[in-house]
Order: structure tokens, then C-alpha cells, then sequence
């Protein structure tokens, strides 16, 4: 028999949206948000044709619509190689290292994402996925009862854990299997409004940090934000009010710019929840309440290549250490504003500078036909200049949460102990992979020089 199997991109959308309407019941605000960002989408639109033209052209029209990015943080080395092989299924693979212990959090973590240009133009859907790191708790009788307890829970369904296999065995999964994989798959990421442990041990969980408590005390890794795209943060960020939601006081990221890069986020503070606890002596339980969920929105700008990162980093370092207070500080907009006039910001010269990723696309097929015949070689600084052959932004699909969680560098001690330090925790971390992870910058990379590859054989095609 040749089962017809689904493509993981269209597994991956039925995933994505399964878990924003099971989010939307959790988490009614999340519902506001997503109306909010779908009413400024639209007048974004409406009042941009510019930005509108561009994104028609690169295709990714549809995306911004369905566009989300969840995150879940994990208790275990095995929790975390399972939940790779199931986001296979569904085309999703381990994007770049992130140490939060620099930003004083213990975990570690990477984006599960879709890697390809056409995968990305369905559903770029991705999930944010911690790794907690027991060795940073300093307390060792803590970090043993820690471990004790994360290795008695099991995170994932019998059913989801069958099909995988299934999934592996034949290659993949037909339509009804697929929706029965997304089904069982989705109870991992629920919330539990009851906890494993009794309200002492949350309480000595909570202590060693709050993430702590959060990843260990609960039956899974509960979906702690789904995060949709806008196109216009600051109109988001104005409206959040209006709506009755709060916002928090300043845009994380770059500042407003004609040409947005990397990542701009804004959030909602975490919701008090109530949670139940089983009593110690097995008699009833006690309640209390836990903060981890909350809300956030994000606009997305041209990926940077390694250079225009570091200038990126430099800049913001520049701000955030003026006098320590981060990104609270009551002029923090203006100082941004001010430090990224360093940062060109213009499509023509981030390319030329090498600071930023793009597509090229033929803007004139007949003027870049005439060139084809005329000369020997594709002269593309030329055809750029003369608005021949354009520029489109490859748009940045990974995070920034080292930078966003604020002032932490200058906390630390020296920069060789630290990159040390993160070094060796990487590859413990692709050890509870079970794989590598990719490099953002090299994904990038490639997807440039693939167009430029496709420009240089329409070129080669004019010449016959
Ligand atoms: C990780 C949050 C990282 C982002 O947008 O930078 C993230 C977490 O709190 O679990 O989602
Ligand atoms: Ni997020």
C-alpha cells in the first residue's frame, strides 16, 4: 500500500492553529490580542501600499495571518530529544543556541522553526523551547529532589509517542494519522491548573528561581505565550490600553526605523493563576497562585548577517549601559533613537555594507534582458543602482531573549569566562538534543546566495 502522506508543512499549520484556539480558551486576552493585531494588520495595509506591494511580491502575504511563536520550557534531556523527532514530523528544526544563564535565568534553549523559503511562505510557526539546567540550582539536596521529580513525569501521550514511530518507520503520515498526531500531541502543551508537588516544595522551587518552580511542579510544559506578528508595533503597543490590556512600558529591540530589523516585541504582564496543591498528607489540597503565562506581539525586520548583528549588539549595549537602568529607563526611546542613527537605514546600503540579508528580484525584465545581451559578466551593483534588479528583505524568523531581558552584562565578571562557560553548555545542550543545532546566519546566508544563483542563471538564460 502508498499511504499518501501529508507534507509536514501542512501538519505544521494544522499544529499552529490547533494550539492558538486551545490558547484562545486558556487565555481569553489572547483572543483581544489577536483581534487587535488583525484590525492594525489591515490598516496597515490599507494605508501602506508600499509595504503592501512588497510583502505581495515576496509571497508572504498569506504567512502574516497565520504567523505565531509559542514557547515551552522542558525539565528533561529526554523530554527535550523527544519533542525534537515530534517537531520533525511537522518540518521544524533546532535554529541557534541561546544561554539565559547570562541573563540570569537557568536555562538554555533553541527555536524550532521551518528552515526552507517555501516552508517559511506556508507557516513559519515556531516554538521557543528552554532547557532547564538542575545544575544551576545551588542548593544539591534541592537539585536532587529537582531531578526526582521531573523523572517521574512523562510529558507526551502514548498515542502521540506511537505515531511518531509510525511516522518514522514509513516515512510519514496520511491525512486522518496526521490529525490524530496534532491531537494527541496538543495535551503535552496544555495548562494544569493542579501541581505535582505539595505547596512547601513549590515554595522552595520558587526560591531558587521562579522558571525553577515553573518547569518542575507541573504534569508538562504548559504553552506560556503564543506571540502573533503585527506590522505596526508602536500602533500595537498605543492600542493595547485602549483594549484593556496592560502594556509593558517600552518596545524591546531595535527602535523604529523605515527599514525594521531583527525583532520588536512588546508583552502584557504574566496572569496571577490560581493553582492547587495536593496536600502532603494526602488530605485535600491547598491553593495558591502561580505566574507564567502572559501576552505578547512582535514585528519582524530583515534578517542581519554577522556584521550588522554585532553592530546591532553594540549599539544596544551602548544604551542599556548608560547608567544600568535598561530598558525601564525614562528616556530609553530617545537614547535608541539616537544610538541607531549609527545604523544605516536604507536598503541599498545595509546590502552594500553587508549588514543585511536580501532577495533579488527583477524589477525590469526587459532593462536586465538588454544588460544580459550586452554585457559579459552580471554586474549587480549596477543593476541595483539603476532600479533594475531590487532588494526584498529576508525577513528574521529567530529571537533576541538574551537582549531583551535587559542589563545582565555588566553584572558578570570577565568576557573569556564567560563565552567559556557557554561554550561547553551548548554542547551539553546538543547532547540532550541528540543533534546539532543550525546556525541562523549560515540559513540566511544560503537563502541570499540561492537568489543571487537564480539572478545569475536568468542572466545566463539572456545571453542564448
Ligand atoms: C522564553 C521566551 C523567549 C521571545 O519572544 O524572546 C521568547 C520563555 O520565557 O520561556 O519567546
Ligand atoms: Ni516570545
Amino acid at each position: 500500500m502508498t499511504a499518501a502522506f501529508v507534507s509536514p508543512d501542512a501538519i505544521r499549520s494544522l499544529f499552529s492553529q490547533a494550539m492558538s484556539d486551545m490558547y484562545r480558551t486558556e487565555v481569553p486576552q489572547y483572543g483581544t490580542l489577536l483581534n487587535l493585531v488583525a484590525d492594525i494588520n489591515q490598516h496597515t495595509l490599507a494605508h501602506n501600499p508600499a509595504l503592501r506591494e512588497a510583502l505581495a511580491q515576496a509571497g508572504d502575504m498569506d504567512r502574516i495571518d497565520v504567523e505565531r511563536h509559542g514557547a515551552i520550557r522542558l525539565g528533561t534531556a529526554h523530554e527535550l530529544a523527544t519533542l525534537s523527532r515530534l517537531f520533525r514530523v511537522m518540518g521544524m528544526q533546532p535554529v541557534s543556541y541561546y544561554d539565559l544563564s547570562v541573563a540570569g535565568v537557568p536555562v538554555h534553549a533553541t527555536a524550532f522553526r521551518p528552515v526552507d523559503d517555501e516552508a517559511l511562505r506556508i507557516n513559519p510557526f515556531r516554538v521557543f523551547t528552554s532547557l532547564l539546567r538542575l545544575e544551576l540550582i545551588d542548593d544539591p539536596a534541592l537539585r536532587e529532589q529537582a531531578r526526582q521529580i521531573l523523572a517521574r513525569r512523562a510529558i507526551f501521550t502514548d498515542e502521540v509517542l506511537a505515531l511518531l514511530h509510525q511516522c518514522e518507520r514509513d516515512g510519514g503520515l496520511d491525512a486522518d494519522h496526521a490529525a490524530r498526531f496534532v491531537a494527541a500531541l496538543l495535551p503535552t502543551f496544555r495548562w494544569h491548573p493542579t501541581a505535582t508537588v505539595d505547596a512547601a516544595t513549590y515554595r522552595q522551587l520558587l526560591n531558587a528561581h521562579r522558571l525553577v518552580a515553573d518547569v518542575v511542579c507541573f504534569r508538562g510544559p504548559h504553552i506560556n505565550h503564543l506571540t502573533p506578528r503585527t506590522l505596526d508595533i508602536d500602533a500595537a503597543q498605543a492600542e493595547m490600553p485602549r483594549r484593556g490590556i496592560e502594556a509593558k512600558a517600552v518596545v524591546e529591540g531595535p527602535p523604529r526605523r523605515r527599514c525594521p530589523i531583527l525583532l520588536r516585541q512588546t508583552s502584557f504582564k504574566a496572569l496571577q493563576e490560581v493553582i492547587a496543591f495536593p496536600q502532603a498528607s494526602g488530605t485535600g489540597t491547598h491553593a495558591d497562585t502561580h505566574t507564567a503565562r502572559f501576552g505578547e506581539i512582535e514585528q519582524r525586520g530583515v534578517a542581519l548577517t554577522r556584521k550588522g548583528r554585532a553592530l546591532y549588539d553594540q549599539l544596544l549595549a551602548q544604551v542599556r549601559n548608560i547608567d544600568g537602568a535598561g530598558s525601564t529607563a525614562h528616556d530609553y526611546a530617545e537614547r535608541l533613537t539616537a544610538a541607531f542613527q549609527a545604523f544605516p537605514d536604507d536598503a541599498p546600503s545595509l546590502h552594500a555594507q553587508g549588514l543585511a540579508f536580501y532577495r533579488y528580484t527583477v524589477l525590469d525584465p526587459a532593462a536586465f534582458s538588454r544588460h544580459a545581451h550586452a554585457a559579459d559578466d552580471l554586474d549587480l551593483p549596477a543593476l541595483l543602482r539603476a532600479n533594475v534588479v531590487g532588494l526584498q528583505p529576508i525577513v528574521y524568523e529567530d529571537f533576541l531573549p538574551v537582549s531583551a531581558a535587559g542589563i545582565f552584562q555588566s553584572n558578570l565578571g570577565g568576557q573569556e569566562a564567560r563565552s567559556y562557560a557557554a561554550q561547553s553548555a551548548q554542547l551539553a545542550f546538543e547532547q540532550a538534543l541528540g543533534r546539532p543545532v543550525l546556525d541562523e546566519f549560515e540559513i540566511y546566508a544560503g537563502m541570499q546566495q540561492r537568489s543571487l544563483q537564480a539572478l545569475q542563471a536568468q542572466f545566463a538564460h539572456g545571453k542564448t
